[in-house]
């Protein structure tokens, strides 16, 4: 009679937020991602899954309104799991499949799912939902908000947070509160008592050095670091641009346009070797950069960040004399100069995983210490628990005068300051302010560490991007016949060369890297493999023009 009820329920409700029919939606990168004006229904549906998964984990599920990096006009949605991870890959199956569904077999699918992981539906649900600064965002999360009703789910709405504040939220909320206190304000006192624990072991910064530039990308970031620099007591001294108050979300500014782009936002005033980040529109990706004095552009980008934490890790970890493993985890577009200064100088273990933080973040589960970050600036560090305990259970075994301690210490620290659910710039930026401060570095003498092959990204429209199909992490094209022997033999044309295409999970485009000894010959192999997937992928538009 309940069931019956229920379902009554949500097919009456599910009318008001109606798919239109024929339009099929592909789960992609990360979730869901298109035009704002497709997703009502998406919304609607992703409650609903929302709320089947609580119901089957018995815990928390979190669902994050955002479209991260895209144009404003799109919007998009980030499924949240238990402990602050990404859906499984079963659960994103099931996303797709109630996100397609025509509107009267909504129903049978739903059931489905029920039936195959065997729900039952009566089970309580909790479900919290957050939403980035898209002027679309407010109704969609409210969509969510309905499904999640219709289902019989309780919900907790943000409202405004950025993506990794939802994540942590989650995982404070299954944790009982061991990963802290699932507030906005808890967040900020979390990560801010460990900030100022670090730079107490910083020696006399001036304020020039604890200056630090923030592009906030006109998005959530932007209102969430005004909220937080009270907690950070000057330490961090925040000049913040792209502020949200006047320019467009993600538009000439934010992280994916300075990594892509090579070049500084628009809207900061940034002055010689000053230090610089930007965030990108739901705060989850940072990179860094400065202009030195001769007017050229530095970018410091996710490669840059995962070795700069991997040193400091490793030498602590020396210092401390404790046994733990540190792998870092990359993506096809990280760096071959970063790949190889991990591999042969630092040796630690490196991996190569798909694009999405989803694979990075499950590939560096599998270390003791995992650090992972994408090359546009995506990533965290995960510790094992037994590394945890290793380390807590130190800090309280060693005598004060032992050496070992402080190293434990600012172990310690830096696990709470890092986000493990998911990348955060905040989080990120905080850990990074934290090391340079440590070690008494600028951003030049980190830029130092290794020196960028040139490289260049491009995106080529084609009719059907599916046609691309890709292996070994992506490092190669399987279809369509042809190109991947067209690239190979292009790259030999070029001095360490490497180059790949992709198709992009959250944008209607195919992506190409390409990297090489100079500049100009990285350009002009990008736009070589350009050309070939514009003649060989059925390219729309204008052919791809040289740079
Ligand atoms: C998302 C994913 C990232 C991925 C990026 C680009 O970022 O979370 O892991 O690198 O998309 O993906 P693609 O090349 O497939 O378009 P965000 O920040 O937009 O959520």
């Amino acid at each position: 009679q309940h069931k019956m009820a229920q379902f009554d329920k949500v097919s009456q409700k599910s009318k008001l937020h109606p798919k239109p029919e024929g339009l099929t939606l592909q789960y992609g990168t990360a979730g869901f991602r298109t035009h704002a004006k497709h997703l009502d229904h998406i919304m609607f549906r992703m409650g609903l899954l929302a709320t089947l998964r609580s119901k089957k984990t018995k815990s928390t599920i979190g669902v994050m309104v955002t479209a991260s990096h895209n144009p404003e006009e799109d919007n998009g949605v980030k499924l949240i799991d238990p402990m602050g991870e990404m859906v499984t890959a079963v659960w994103e199956g099931y996303a797709t499949q109630l996100a397609n569904a025509e509107q009267d077999s909504l129903l049978k699918e739903l059931k489905d799912i029920l039936e195959k992981e065997d729900i039952d539906v009566s089970e309580p649900a909790s479900v919290y939902v957050g939403k980035d600064t898209r002027p679309s965002s407010a109704s969609l999360s409210q969509a969510v908000l309905d499904g999640v009703s219709s289902l019989g789910g309780k919900t907790h709405d943000y409202g405004l947070v950025t993506t990794p504040q939802l994540h942590y939220m989650v995982c404070c909320c299954n944790t009982r509160g061991c990963y802290g206190s699932p507030t906005v304000e808890g967040y900020y006192q979390k990560l801010s008592q460990a900030f100022l624990q670090l730079t107490q072991n910083a020696s006399n910064r001036t304020d020039d050095q604890k200056r630090l530039q923030v592009d906030g990308a006109n998005g959530i970031g932007a209102l969430k670091m005004r909220e937080m620099e009270a907690f950070l007591r000057s330490e961090l001294q925040v000049v913040l641009s792209n502020d949200g108050s006047s320019g467009k979300l993600n538009h000439m500014c934010g992280a994916d346009y300075v990594k892509v782009q090579q070049k500084a936002p628009q809207g900061m005033n940034m002055g010689v070797g000053e230090r610089c980040c930007s965030f990108d529109g739901d705060a989850d990706r940072i990179v860094y950069y400065y202009t030195d004095s001769k007017g050229c552009f530095h970018l410091l980008d996710g490669d840059k960040i995962a070795t700069l934490i991997s040193t400091y890790l490793k030498e602590l970890l020396t210092q401390a004399g404790l046994n733990l493993q540190i792998a870092v985890v990359q993506t096809a577009y990280a760096n071959g100069s970063s790949t190889r200064y991990l591999e042969d100088v630092m040796k630690v273990v490196v991996c190569c995983t798909k694009t999405g933080v989803k694979h990075l973040h499950h590939a560096a589960q599998e270390y003791d210490i995992g650090v992972y970050f994408e090359a546009n600036g995506h990533g965290t560090v995960l510790f094992s628990k037994a590394a945890q305990k290793q380390i807590q259970e130190l800090v309280k075994d060693l005598n004060t005068n032992d050496e070992r301690k402080q190293a434990v210490k600012l172990l310690e620290s830096t696990i709470n300051l890092i986000n493990q659910t998911v990348g955060d710039a905040i989080s990120d930026m905080l850990v990074i302010e934290a090391v340079l401060a440590i070690r008494g570095m600028s951003v030049q003498d980190w830029d130092a560490i290794y020196t960028d092959l040139p490289n260049r990204q491009l995106k080529v429209t084609v009719s059907d991007r599916r046609v691309i199909d890709t292996t070994d992490a992506e490092r190669k094209a399987v279809t369509p016949e042809g190109l991947q022997d067209a690239i190979d033999s292009l790259v030999k044309k070029y001095k360490n060369a490497r180059s790949f295409v992709r198709p992009s999970g959250t944008e209607d485009v195919v992506r190409v890297y390409a990297e090489a000894d100079t500049q100009e010959s990285a350009d002009s192999l990008a736009h070589e493999v350009s050309l070939a997937v514009y003649r060989l992928a059925g390219g729309v538009g204008d052919e791809p023009k040289p740079l």
